[in-house]
């Protein structure tokens, strides 16, 4: 077998199989951007048009953010600084903060200006191996604003060499238009935006905000519903604050993934196991906003429930950048162990995105997209804090 790229005397973490898949002496070969083989030099092809020598260096999976809101105009530094003054969520709502502030910033922004205020975002991820990254709408809330943002998030896979998932997020929150009419809202959501969006492509799947100050269970599912009738899988923000029981809609939906969760209940799992449905869990939200409640970790491993790991990169909750820090923060906060961390932020943020079959793990047939580090073993991925022990990124073999 004649390869393009041979990446030889490497240590691999494919994430395949049990563990983390490790193979001490191992190859990675590329044909045409794909992985053609990933596994011991053994029996490794020999024939390259380059050969590269890892020098041992570790190898992953690209890794993969799968919950970010990138895409968003201001930011919300100065609801940071009353928060810190002890001024309460709703005093800072009552001010002009909140969701509905970058909603404002991000109406009055532009698609270039959309792009170019998220690109320094997105480098950060790319600066540390991320090769897949999920952006939602969420802070238009009308038709043409959530399409800008949906553009401006597809635009961001052409102006750099990332997988990019799109999430419509129309349900995130009611803007003020439909001030007391959330049932209007949810109406125009279903039958005039996600048609619209859907109809353009610009959706990869359908979020909402199952939450006491987002949208209730019943109308989450009159959003799943119209994203079933337009093709499109569910994901959804559920348990965050309080148990609503989104998750266990979410399962009942076949949802791709079930998000925050610190609230989740026994039955919201086992319905979760169920349906297959991913639990992301997002310790950026539950860091910066001082949250008590864990979540059920130990009844998600018992279950079987597949966590992934995501920044949740927003500007109210997490403006948090580095999928490092997460991993660190979802190890330290949530008690994730090192190989559910790796395996949160490779093959499990595939699944929460649809995309098992495509990248996640080291094996043949997917994309080639690598992730090559200078340390001694992978747990130093998610021990250090503020690190980066990146030395190359790989995308579709290059
Ligand atoms: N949950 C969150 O924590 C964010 N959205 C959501 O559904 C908050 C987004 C923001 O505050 O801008
Ligand atoms: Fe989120």
């Amino acid at each position: 077998m004649r390869c393009d790229t041979i990446w030889r005397n490497a240590r691999l973490a494919t994430m395949a199989g049990a563990g983390l898949g490790v193979v001490e002496d191992g190859v990675v070969a590329a044909i045409d951007g794909r992985i053609a083989y990933a596994g011991s030099a053994d029996d490794a092809p020999v024939e390259a048009a380059e050969t590269i020598d890892c020098g041992g260096r570790w190898i992953t999976p690209g890794l993969i953010d799968c919950h970010t809101h990138l895409v968003h105009a201001g930011d919300r530094a100065h609801e940071f600084e009353l928060r810190l003054a002890g001024a309460s969520y709703e005093e800072v709502a009552r001010a002009g903060g909140g969701i509905v502030s970058t909603m404002r910033a991000t109406r009055s922004a532009n698609e270039a200006y959309l792009v170019a205020s998220a690109l320094p975002r997105l480098d950060a991820l790319i600066a540390e191996g991320v090769t897949t990254v999920e952006v939602k709408s969420g802070y238009g809330l009308t038709t043409d604003d959530e399409t800008r943002m949906l553009r401006a998030a597809r635009a961001l896979g052409r102006e750099r060499d990332v997988r990019i998932a799109t999430t419509f997020l129309g349900a995130h929150a009611l803007p003020p238009e439909y001030a007391g009419d959330s049932d209007g809202y949810v109406d125009h959501v279903c039958t005039d935006m996600l048609p619209a969006i859907a109809r353009a492509g610009l959706a990869d799947a359908v979020d909402a905000f199952c939450e006491g100050i987002g949208f209730t269970v019943e109308q989450t599912e009159r959003v799943f519903v119209a994203a079933a009738k337009h093709g499109l899988p569910v994901k959804l923000h559920a348990e965050q604050l309080s148990n609503l029981n989104g998750a266990a809609l979410a399962a009942r939906y076949g949802a791709l993934s079930a998000d925050h969760l610190e609230h989740l209940d026994d039955a919201g799992v086992a319905a979760m196991a169920r349906a297959g449905t991913v639990a992301t869990l997002l310790p950026g939200a539950y860091y910066f906003t001082r949250e008590t409640k864990l979540p059920p970790v130990d009844a998600l491993r018992a279950a079987g429930v597949p966590i992934a790991v995501a920044t949740d990169c927003n500007p109210g909750t997490s403006p948090l950048t580095s999928i490092l820090l997460a991993m660190n923060m979802a190890a330290t906060c949530f008690r994730l162990t090192v190989e559910e961390c790796l395996r949160g932020v490779t093959a499990n943020a595939a699944r929460a995105l649809g995309l098992a079959r495509e990248t996640g793990t080291l094996e043949p047939g997917k994309a080639c997209d690598l992730a090559i580090w200078e340390v001694e073993r992978p747990a130093e991925l998610v021990y250090r804090i503020g690190f980066n022990p990146l030395h190359q990124r790989i995308r579709n073999g290059r």
